[in-house]
């Protein structure tokens, strides 16, 4: 394709690029919270959306089926950044990976005794490398979302997962004991794309990095 593909999820993702796209003059032709079209037309002609599952977009990227993409930075960590260019930090969709625990289990007394603690994830190779960082033996479980349910059902003592506003952990009578890192979405750019398509891309990033908040 000669023009521009830009590969974004539903929902928060979605959102918060709104005034980013807003700002380099691109408007989506249609919701996608409402439509099920999965390539959206914008008011350019030259410029199109793909919207893709959160996990799936440094993937399009990659290969060159989109040009660009948002991503959260925890997602790319665990896809990692093979034949991406990663320009700006977006600032959006801003959270927190945390470790959590259930309300009552003392944590620093598990970690000073050595136990080999089972921490239940979707974030694999985060959770690896804080722990052996820590040089605390875990044994990783991987899950696919509902992390929260994890300790409580006794499939694992603690989690890592996402935290914004803290009432999902709150709810299921569960606390942040650690942090891991602070999380928000990434630019992500198709290198060859890059050099291939820079007369169009490079007034799209810079607009995006124009109205990044400081
Ligand atoms: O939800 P779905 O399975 O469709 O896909 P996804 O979870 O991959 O996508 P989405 O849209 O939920 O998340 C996209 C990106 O948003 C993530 O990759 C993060 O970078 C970012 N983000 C920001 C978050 C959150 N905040 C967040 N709170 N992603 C997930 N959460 C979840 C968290 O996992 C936990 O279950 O929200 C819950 C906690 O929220 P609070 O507000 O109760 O603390
Ligand atoms: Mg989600």
């Amino acid at each position: 394709m000669d023009g521009i593909t830009i590969a974004l999820s539903k929902g928060r993702i979605f959102e918060e690029t709104l005034p980013l796209l807003a700002a380099a003059g691109i408007e989506p032709l249609e919701n996608p919270e409402s439509s099920r079209k999965l390539i959206i037309a914008t008011n350019r002609d030259d410029v199109r959306l793909v919207i893709v599952r959160a996990t799936d977009a440094p993937t399009y990227v990659q290969y060159g089926a989109a040009d660009i993409g948002v991503v959260g930075k925890d997602v790319l960590i665990e896809h990692g950044g093979d034949g991406l260019y990663q320009p700006l930090d977006l600032k959006i969709a801003r959270c927190r990976m945390m470790v959590a625990v259930p309300d009552g289990f003392d944590y620093e007394k598990a970690v000073r005794q050595g136990a080999r603690l089972k921490v239940a994830t979707k974030y694999i190779s985060i959770a690896r490398e804080h722990f052996a960082a820590k040089g605390v033996h875990v044994d990783l479980i991987k899950l696919y979302g509902s992390m929260e349910l994890a300790p409580l059902t006794g499939l694992a003592d603690a989690i890592v997962d996402l935290v914004s506003t803290g009432s999902t952990l709150k709810a299921n009578h569960l606390v942040a004991v650690e942090h891991i890192a602070d999380i928000s979405s990434r630019l992500i750019v198709n290198q060859a794309a890059l050099k291939l398509k820079r007369e169009r891309l490079a007034p799209i990033l810079d607009a995006f990095a124009k109205a990044v908040p400081q």
